[in-house]
């Protein structure tokens, strides 16, 4: 078994003791025992196999003794008997904001409630405000919660569906039968989240496409198959839409089955006062059952007057407009992002080392790595002190040398506290190469208390990034209360750079703010916030959302070159130059 499941039923036998009323010193045992697994370079199983699991600190003997039964059998006979003495359901109604084991105990308890159904009924019948510790709003916040999570129950992460859309479309395109094949629909638009897959393919051969595509992956289900449309059930539980047309019919069927709904709308429409007809087989002027020549999509704009329009923009925010007017925007691109910042360490809770992390941005064509450990407040995360940041700069120095061609800055992910200040000094801030500052604590605020701390943070001269700034974890948590005009006001008036940050379970700005805060000419830094080497592939999903906000190379901050870079890093620590700045107008 690996770490990270390990982890999860370690971390899943603290909530059940919590459940159960357990002492908490017990409870923080399992806790803390799974955060350091989930921490470790070495694998899990390994260590248990050499009975080293007690060297891990925080483990001790009862808990390596478990750690171990898992880790080489896959199986905790303690933990399923454990799971069998509380209701299932009480792990989606965990799922609601705000709610832990604590109140969930008492929900459960004392109203009966054992999954979403009889807690939503709890609500309505207003039983629940008037529990110890509840009250009228929370009642009204829980509500709220379980339509959220019923929203999110059949959706994906875009970073979870898309390598598997991509290899759908891989091993299509290697189908003899295959002509042209393409992902579409909301995975094609770099959507965050997913409802299915959608492909499209064109052949001379439907039948032995469809065949081919039934028996794509081993454990896929066949839901519907037919001559046109199949569907599968990927083993994920994720759908995935296959349409096959002829070759001449591709462009449309694949603009079509792009979308956005919204945007195909307008297109008809625009179509139509253009005395067109576009369907997903193709352009047909008025009364003719003969289709134009539309050998691409481009073609397919070009008929209609308008710009190729990439597919994600294609939401109606205005890019049928921009598109008949000449004005979009040169869409920032792969090749434009020449460094990270934001990345973690085994120094804190990554689980690779700089020297690895170095290594393998370098692989991937970076100029600079960003080295950005948590701080001391995060200790869930192994957060770095002041003795420790200074001892890991001596080993990036160290590593720079070794690794040719990369820039190693060092930075910090340094925690946003309560009132806005920050868990290092100034002083000690003013060492580092950069500074992102985030909130990992006290979600709980009210929108103004949150909005102030941020700004305060923000005004601080030495944080040049706000990191993840709503705290949102997709399908799982809504973000903190925070008035976001307010902190993009505050981020441009100090040359603050906002994040997108990249780790697909956030995206985070959205495209829909990371627009706005652009427009009012702040600077967004794509962060892949990677946990290990593998993560630093995350900085596409943050590229993806920054497409769909119409970012250009200009308005993301690590599409300059180093020294650029540091020099605008410079700038904004230095008063003097803050207040030269003049607002410079947007074209
Ligand atoms: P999703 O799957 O919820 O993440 O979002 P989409 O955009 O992939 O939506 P989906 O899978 O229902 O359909 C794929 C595309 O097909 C959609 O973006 C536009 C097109 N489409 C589907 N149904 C309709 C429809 O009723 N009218 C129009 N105009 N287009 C449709
Ligand atoms: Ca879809
Ligand atoms: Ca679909
Ligand atoms: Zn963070």
């Amino acid at each position: 078994m690996d770490n990270e499941r390990v982890a999860a039923v370690l971390s899943e036998i603290g909530v059940l003791l919590e459940l159960q009323g357990e002492n908490p010193f017990k409870v923080r045992a399992y806790q803390n025992a799974a955060r350091a697994i989930e921490g470790l370079a070495e694998r899990i199983d390994d260590l248990a196999r050499e009975d080293r699991l007690q060297e891990i600190p925080g483990i001790g003997e009862a808990i390596a003794k478990k750690v171990a039964t898992l880790a080489t059998t896959g199986d905790l006979p303690y933990h399923r008997e454990l799971r069998e003495t509380v209701p299932p359901g009480i792990f989606d109604v965990l799922r609601v904001r705000g709610l832990g084991p604590k109140k969930a105990k008492r929900l459960w308890k004392e109203l009966g409630v054992l999954d979403l159904r009889s807690l939503r009924k709890a609500c309505r019948d207003d039983r629940v405000k008037d529990l110890a510790g509840f009250g009228e709003k929370s009642q009204r916040m829980i509500l709220e919660g379980i339509a959220f999570l019923e929203k999110a129950a059949d959706r994906s992460l875009l970073g979870e569906a898309l390598p598997l859309a991509r290899e759908l479309v891989a091993a299509l395109t290697e189908c003899p039968a295959v002509q042209r094949a393409s992902l579409a629909g909301s995975i094609r638009r770099g959507k965050e989240t997913i409802g299915d897959l959608d492909l499209v393919a064109s052949s001379d051969d439907p039948e032995g496409v469809m065949e081919f595509f039934t028996g794509i992956v081993p454990d896929a289900e066949t839901i519907a198959r037919g001559r046109t449309k199949t569907s599968i059930r990927l083993e994920s539980g994720i759908q995935a839409d296959l349409r096959v047309v002829g070759g001449s019919e591709f462009p449309a069927c694949l603009a079509y089955f792009t979308g956005s709904k919204e945007h195909n709308v307008r297109v008809r429409t625009l179509a139509a006062s253009l005395g067109f007809k576009v369907n997903e087989y193709g352009v047909f002027r008025e009364g003719s059952e003969k289709p134009e020549d539309i050998p691409d999509e481009e073609a397919l704009y070009r008929a209609l007057g308008l710009a190729y329009v990439p597919p994600e923009l294609r939401e109606d925010r205005g890019e049928i407009e921009a598109a008949r007017e000449g004005k979009l925007p040169v869409l920032v691109e792969e090749r434009d992002v020449k460094g990270v910042l934001h990345c973690h360490s085994i120094w804190s809770d990554g689980r690779a080392s700089i020297h690895e992390m170095a290594l393998a941005a370098k692989a991937l064509g970076m100029k600079y790595l960003g080295i950005a450990d948590h701080s001391k407040a995060a200790h869930y995360a192994g957060g770095l002190d002041e003795k420790k940041l200074v001892l890991q700069a001596a080993e990036i120095d160290a590593v720079e040398k070794r690794v040719k061609g990369l820039r190693i800055l060092r930075g910090s992910e340094v925690d946003i506290l309560a009132d806005g200040s920050l868990d290092f000094a100034d002083e000690v801030l003013a060492g580092l190469d950069f500074v992102v500052a985030s909130v990992h604590s006290k979600f709980g605020m009210s929108e103004d208390e949150m909005t102030a701390r941020i700004v305060r943070a923000i005004e601080n001269p030495f944080v040049d990034c706000l990191a993840h700034p709503t705290g949102r974890l997709l399908l799982a948590r809504e973000g903190y209360r925070v008035n976001l005009e307010k902190v993009i006001e505050a981020a441009a008036r100090t040359w603050t750079f906002l994040e997108i940050n990249g780790n697909p379970r956030r995206l985070d700005l959205d495209a829909v703010w990371a627009r706005r805060a652009a427009q009012a000419e702040v600077k967004i830094l794509l962060g892949p916030d990677a946990h290990d080497t593998e993560g630093l592939a995350d900085t596409e999903y943050a590229l993806l959302t920054a497409r769909r906000a119409w970012l250009t190379k200009d308005d993301v901050a690590n599409s300059l070159p180093v020294t650029r870079l540091l020099a605008s890093l410079r700038r904004r620590r230095n008063p003097e130059a803050k207040r030269a700045r003049k607002p410079r107008k947007r074209g």
